[in-house]
């Protein structure tokens, strides 16, 4: 799955002409280098990040989805967490809803529902703003097993049936560092939801932390965090950096096909 952000550089807010023609560009680069999915993002979730309005968020994502669902064969997925935008990008031809708050924005259960598209439920404790202060668990890998299933189960209530969820731990969202590397470490263990696991590591705090390296070289890094997600049960990796993952998963997958 590669990652296409829609938002703010210092030239545009997104929407214009030259930022929806740079994003085809960058989706189509991503398709090229082996990415299956397109992930199309109007909102930073970043730690610290600022909300983005409702109206904005569409402005910015359904232009895009609209022109990559006529020119690329790969799935579109949204990742937001707002109703209105779901509904808007179902609309627009998303073929899955990727929310970092598993639907618990009032509303969205019922519009994610009403689209009919299968929905990728992440955990994250507290919201951006404030999520990196005090990450507590109990134990990380139970409480967010046990977070998930409570999202399927509110899923299953309202008529998204399992076999339309993915699950994600929300590497990076309230979360230590030690936090992560124990979902990681277990992640094997998420195996007990039965469902498809999505994981995203790329570029994230932790590979800076282990590394000392800023964002722009934390790719092998992530590339190695991949591989080893990948090897413990992972179905999808979301990264920015599709080439250098899609060569990493092509070595795994080689050898993972040898009967031993
Ligand atoms: C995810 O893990 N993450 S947005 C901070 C960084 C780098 C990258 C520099 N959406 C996920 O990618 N959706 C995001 O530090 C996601 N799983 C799913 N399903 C955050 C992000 C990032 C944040």
């Amino acid at each position: 799955m590669g990652i296409l952000n829609i938002t703010p550089d210092s030239f545009s807010d997104g929407g214009d002409f030259v930022s929806i023609e740079r994003a085809l560009e960058h989706a189509e680069r991503m398709v090229a280098e082996g990415a299956t999915i397109i992930d199309v993002g109007g909102e930073s979730t970043r730690p610290g990040a600022e909300p983005v309005a409702e109206a904005l968020e569409i402005e910015r994502v359904v232009p895009v989805i609209e022109a990559l669902a006529s020119r690329i064969e790969a799935p579109i997925s949204v990742d937001t967490s707002k109703p209105e935008v779901m509904r808007a990008a179902a609309g627009a031809g998303a073929s899955l809803i990727n929310d970092v708050y598993a639907l618990r924005v009032p509303g969205a259960l019922d519009v994610a529902a009403e689209t009919g598209l299968p929905v990728c439920l992440m955990h994250m404790q507290g919201e951006p703003r404030r999520m990196q202060q005090q990450p507590q668990y109990a134990d990380v890998v139970a409480d967010v097993i046990a977070f998930l299933a409570a999202r399927v189960a509110a899923c299953e209530q309202v008529g998204i049936p399992r076999h339309r969820l993915l699950v994600d731990p929300g590497f990076g969202f309230g979360k230590t560092l030690a936090h992560n590397l124990t979902l990681l470490a277990r992640l094997e263990q998420l195996a007990v939801l039965e469902l498809p696991l999505l994981v995203g590591l790329s570029r994230k705090s932790m590979l800076g932390a282990l590394t000392g390296r800023d964002v722009r070289g934390r790719v092998p890094a992530g590339v190695a965090a991949a591989t080893l997600a990948l090897a413990r049960g992972a179905a999808i990796i979301r990264t920015h950096d599709v080439a250098a993952t899609s060569d990493a998963l092509r070595v795994y997958l080689a050898v993972a096909a040898i009967e031993c």
